[in-house]
């Protein structure tokens, strides 16, 4: 017996060359517009709009099709806090402890510190895990593979998602994130990949001028 999958046509929808290079220019100017933000208002964002950008994130392509992630959308205010406290901590330590002064140099353009208040004004964070091996309903474990870049292009695609959507986030990367499966209750196989902070920004929200790279400083073609 063969353990291929039954196969169904693919749905693709070609575009006329113009309306492909439209969209393109469309598509990078959408994105070029989307910045990390630190300065988040706690006006509430509709709970269906994350559901859809989730299910976005969900499509993205993954080693053997294991889909190794899980979302934790976390929008309870008392946990939100217990998050802020627990990565403040862990914040505190790497500013004035373990970061070296090269990675403290790197940071210093984008102002960052410790205290980080948006992870309790923020409406939403979405903690991001990788699963590491899957568990089958036995116990017994199943190997994942190329979890880290399937969890990241899932990531990728979520913060587009949002993006796409009109909302802001940020990416953040408490180190280590070990507290979130004990905040979250999640099991030892689900490494904390990411914290995703979503919400409007404050209406007065600033953000570093900082430069993208051009095209032929990041792209060769040969
Ligand atoms: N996790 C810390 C430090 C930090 C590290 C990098 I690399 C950044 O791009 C930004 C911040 C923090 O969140 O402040």
């Amino acid at each position: 017996m063969s353990d291929e999958l039954p196969r169904i046509p693919l749905q693709f929808v070609e575009y006329p060359p113009d309306e492909m290079q439209r969209r393109a220019v469309a598509f990078n100017a959408l994105l070029q517009r989307r910045r990390s933000v630190r300065h988040f208002s706690d006006r509430a964002v509709p709970r269906a709009v994350i559901e859809h950008c989730l299910r976005a994130a969900g499509s993205a392509p993954s080693g053997a099709n294991q889909q190794p992630w899980h979302f934790v959308v976390v929008g309870d205010p008392a946990l939100k806090r217990r998050i802020r406290e627990a990565a403040e901590a862990e914040e505190r330590a790497f500013y004035e402890e373990r970061a070296s002064e090269e990675w403290l140099e790197a940071l210093a353009p984008l102002g960052t510190d410790a205290e980080k208040p948006f992870l309790e004004r923020a409406p939403y964070l979405i903690a991001i895990f990788a699963k590491r091996y899957g568990v089958a309903p036995d116990g017994h474990h199943i190997k994942h593979y190329y979890t880290t870049e399937s969890v990241g292009i899932a990531t990728g695609m979520l913060i587009a998602a949002l993006h796409h959507a009109g909302l802001a986030t940020l990416t953040h990367t408490p180190s280590p994130m070990g507290f979130l499966n004990r905040l979250l209750e999640r099991p030892d196989n689900e490494r904390p990949f990411l914290l995703l902070v979503v919400g409007y920004p404050e209406a007065d929200a600033t953000v570093p001028d900082i430069q993208r790279k051009s095209l032929d400083e990041f792209v060769t073609w040969r």
